[in-house]
């Protein structure tokens, strides 16, 4: 490969300045900081029964639960697993998890029996949270599988199965039993999974500094990127065990002091009917959502008027799609954030969300987040691309993963000596700093903004004795 000398790098950056990042506090602490603020503001709203928990009462729950997590034996460094979909049993767990040094690894409850277990045996989880639907899942284990009850509890946050503990015994303990522990920037708090650029599922360290830095890059400063103010109403449909969600939904939120409207599943009537009774301001969604709200004859019977940004992420969205939900909610600002689980997740956001707005173009997924070096590689040589040049897309910054989990192999083929994330995705930045991706050089396959890794696939197909070996591409 030829031989750059730094001066040639072309490096990008944000238009937005620079600005200080709390990056040494612990993630709940980070999160809460302003809650003096708005104590009795609402922070979580349960769409299906509309009961609403204010910021102190939040705040106090996961103090509750970060002390019956303590009185469970869970300790710093240990993984607990979330098996959940959105509700406020796994704000409090995630943020409880956090209070005592705990790292939770968030899991889809759709995931069928193994490939939970293949998650619980790589994060060496010994707690799950989840709801009773799914406990059959956890009671078949293979050979050497580990067992429910005797190498890890489960607790169920609705009426617990057999064998099973009722959530209450985290939310009713008493939060002067937390320990007191410090907690290092560097410490992990979240464990999601990614297969990354290539191959299986693998563990992603992000840590306090990883989030905040994150978070931060988002919603904080006096101009933020993505300004939340404490009277917005930001819907949470998306599953918080993905990163997209549980960061720039949830904790954005928490640290904005911004309400947040969760929404256990995705159904077009509940969907259409929340956004008018909950007045949300904020809707960050996935493509499929776009087309829904786009093109569903539903739409026009709701008052959707609410609607002052739309966020959408996680999957390529086209023009004429955009252009048709921009008919639709003509008063909303529309953009894209484009992120990578082991990017911590947010490379880059729409600066039309920002306090003081700056139009993109169609198509893009806005600027590189500020405090951070976005660069254009040539896949081939490793050269960096100047403007307009299509290649793939490396960040660097403190928001980037730790590493992969007990995979050092993984890890340096994804974050290079010099500290640059390798996205497996192409793209380019034009004149005006917008980013744009035009294609994926890594295997993986999404499927309404989900993974879906190839190499699994191919693992199941072999497995079956008919088949001798297997190929799987988008
Ligand atoms: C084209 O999808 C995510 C995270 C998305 C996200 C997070 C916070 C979006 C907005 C936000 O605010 O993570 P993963 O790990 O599931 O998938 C990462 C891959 C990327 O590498 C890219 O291929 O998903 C694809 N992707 C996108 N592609 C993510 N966002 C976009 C996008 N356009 N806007």
């Amino acid at each position: 490969p030829q031989i750059q000398s730094s001066e040639e790098t072309h490096v990008f950056i944000s238009k937005l300045p620079q600005i200080p990042i709390s990056n040494h506090l612990p993630l709940h602490t980070y999160c809460f900081e302003n809650l003096a603020q708005y104590p009795e503001r609402p922070c979580l709203i349960v769409g299906s029964t509309g009961k609403t928990y204010s910021f102190s009462e939040t705040h106090l729950l996961c103090q509750k639960t970060a002390a019956g997590l303590s009185n469970l034996g869970v300790k710093k460094g240990d993984v607990i697993m979330v098996l959940l979909q959105n509700c406020p049993e796994f704000v409090f767990t995630f943020i409880g998890a956090s209070m005592i040094g705990a790292i939770t690894t968030t899991a889809n409850p759709f995931y069928t029996s193994s490939e939970v277990f293949k998650q619980l045996g790589a994060s060496k989880a010994k707690l799950i949270i989840t709801q009773s639907q799914y406990v059959d899942k956890l009671r078949d284990p293979g050979q050497n599988n580990p067992k429910l009850g005797e190498d890890f509890t489960v607790i169920t946050i609705d009426d617990p199965p057999e064998n099973c503990l009722h959530f209450s015994v985290l939310s009713e303990a008493n939060e002067n039993d937390i320990p007191s522990i410090s907690i290092d920037p560097n410490d992990p708090v979240a464990l999601p999974f990614s297969s990354g650029t290539t191959g299986l599922p693998k563990g992603v360290i992000l840590t306090h500094k990883s989030l905040i830095t994150s978070v931060a890059q988002q919603v904080d400063g006096e101009n933020p990127n993505l300004y939340l103010k404490s009277d917005d109403v930001v819907l949470c449909v998306l599953p918080l065990f993905h990163i997209y969600s549980l960061n720039s939904v949830l904790l954005c939120s928490l640290r904005a002091g911004a309400g947040v409207l969760l929404m256990q599943k995705f159904e077009i009537g509940s969907f259409l009917e929340l956004i008018q009774r909950h007045r949300v301001s904020v809707a960050a969604v996935v493509p499929p959502l776009v087309l829904a709200l786009a093109k569903n004859p539903m739409v026009d019977k709701f008052d959707l008027s609410s609607i002052r940004v739309v966020l959408s992420g996680a999957a390529p969205l086209g023009k004429e799609l955009e252009a048709a939900l921009r008919n639709r909610v003509p008063q909303a600002i529309f953009g894209q954030g484009y992120g990578m689980t082991e990017a911590g997740p947010v490379l880059s956001m729409s600066p039309a969300f920002a306090k003081q707005p700056i139009l993109t173009k169609s198509g893009s997924c806005g600027n590189v987040v500020r405090n951070a070096e976005l660069k254009v590689v040539d896949p081939e040589s490793g050269t960096s691309l100047p403007r307009n040049q299509p290649g793939e897309i490396c960040i660097r910054g403190p928001q980037i993963m730790k590493g992969y989990l007990n995979d050092a192999e993984a890890t340096a083929n994804t974050i290079d000596v010099d500290g640059w994330l390798h996205t497996g995705d192409i793209g380019y930045v034009d004149d005006d700093d917008n980013v744009f991706i035009v294609d994926r050089v890594k295997e993986l396959i999404k499927f309404k903004g989900f993974q879906v890794p190839p190499a699994e696939l191919e693992a199941l197909l072999i497995s079956h004795p008919n088949i001798a070996d297997a190929a799987v591409v988008p």
